[in-house]
């Protein structure tokens, strides 16, 4: 991204004028915001029953509305995607009949949402969700469930769970078991965590998703497990060959991801990044040649990050095939950092050069003490 980030204020602001300018001069009744996440540790493991270590970013999306009479939707996006309309109207169907999914794409979260929020029902209204009440654990299920049926991805409950419990200066230990989240304080002025982005586009709904989730389902029930979560490295080894060779990597991954990450998150309650950043490399490697759900781009990401002096650990981060790295580093590394990735091998082939975006926190919010800061390179699909 070039430029500076719309800050919350600002996007609220831009919001409320395209509601007002679509609705007669209603001003909206409602605003809410939530904000995107960035997972330091413990990838694929949600769906495992297991740990993960995200956190949640000053980049944030904000919706404005009001309730109307009836049963009518009509939902806007505040910017137009060239691909897909950027207004939907539906009505809610009576009688507790499904909300099915359709197009555009992005309005199925929407309807997903309003479909598992039964209680009370979600009445008509204008612009996007309107969140009353229940409590943030139901919301964040509410919302994966939204995820699986209306966006098509079996994705596991890291992702709505930190948008909804994160808090600035802090990681999210989230036991996706129990689904009891712990936050870690990450507010040390000396430490920077860069995300890059690829620009790689991944499509989780494609098969790859499912079918990594599928094969840990096959390990676990060899092993007589309800889950990866209650399986052991020995239990692995005993089940081997009652598995192939790609589960068995397959479930390696999990099992050894789920202890990185509370190894992880002790680490970094203790101060110790450089140990943090070691099972980062860790969680990495084992994502690229276990799990295998890299790719080259992000491979040479990772790479040119860790050849650079200040930085503690670099990996994928997300559900793989393209998106983004996260990177741990000294504040005082920053800069040598982000020329050593734009100077890196497939960066210098793609087409244009690099942005950097320095990921401001909003004005609105005090400055955090530790700044996450965007890369975003240019295209090299
Ligand atoms: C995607 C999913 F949405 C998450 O639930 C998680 O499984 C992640 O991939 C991999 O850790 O982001």
């Amino acid at each position: 991204m070039a430029g500076s980030v719309p800050t919350v204020s600002e996007l609220f602001a831009a919001a409320r004028r395209r509601y007002e300018q679509l609705f007669g001069g209603d001003a909206p009744l409602i605003a809410v915001c939530a904000p995107g996440r960035v997972n330091l540790i413990g990838e694929h493991t949600d769906y495992n029953q297991g740990f993960v270590l995200p956190m949640a970013l000053p980049l944030v999306t904000v919706v404005v509305g009001s309730q109307t009479c009836g049963r009518d939707v009509t939902v806007v996006t505040a910017t137009e995607d060239a691909d897909e309309p950027h207004r939907v109207d539906f009505s809610l169907p009576a009688d507790g009949a499904p909300l099915a999914p359709g197009l555009p794409r992005w309005a199925n979260y929407v309807k997903g949402v309003i479909e598992h929020y039964r209680a009370p029902p979600v009445p008509g209204f204008r612009a996007v969700i309107a969140s009353n009440d229940g409590d943030k654990v139901s919301k964040a299920v509410a919302c994966q469930q939204a995820e699986h049926s209306h966006g098509g991805v079996p994705c596991g409950i890291m992702d709505q769970f930190v948008s909804v419990l994160g808090r600035e200066g802090h990681a999210l230990l989230i036991d996706c078991r129990s689904l009891e989240a712990t936050l870690v304080p990450l507010a040390d002025p000396g430490l920077i965590i860069l995300i890059t982005n690829s620009n790689v586009k991944h499509s989780l709904s494609g098969s790859e998703y499912p079918l990594r989730r599928r094969r840990c389902e096959e390990a676990a029930s060899a092993m007589g497990k309800s889950s990866l979560r209650d399986a052991t490295m020995k239990d692995l080894e005993e089940a081997s060959d009652r598995m192939d060779e790609v589960t068995v990597r397959r479930a390696r991954h999990v099992i050894e991801e789920i202890e990185r990450t509370v190894q992880a998150a002790e680490a970094l309650r203790r101060g110790e990044y450089k140990e943090f950043g070691r099972l980062m490399v860790e969680s990495h490697n084992s994502l690229r040649d276990l799990y295998e759900v890299s790719c080259r781009e992000l491979d040479e990401l990772v790479s040119a990050a860790l050849a650079v002096e200040g930085v503690y650990g670099s990996r994928m981060t997300g559900g793989g095939f393209g998106g983004c790295t996260v990177t741990l580093l000294q504040a005082g590394a920053i800069d040598r950092t982000i020329l050593h990735i734009q100077s890196s091998a497939f960066l210098t082939t793609a087409e244009g050069s690099s942005n950097y975006n320095s990921g401001e926190a909003p004005q609105d919010h005090k400055e955090p003490q530790l700044s996450s800061r965007m890369l975003n390179l240019n295209s090299s699909d």
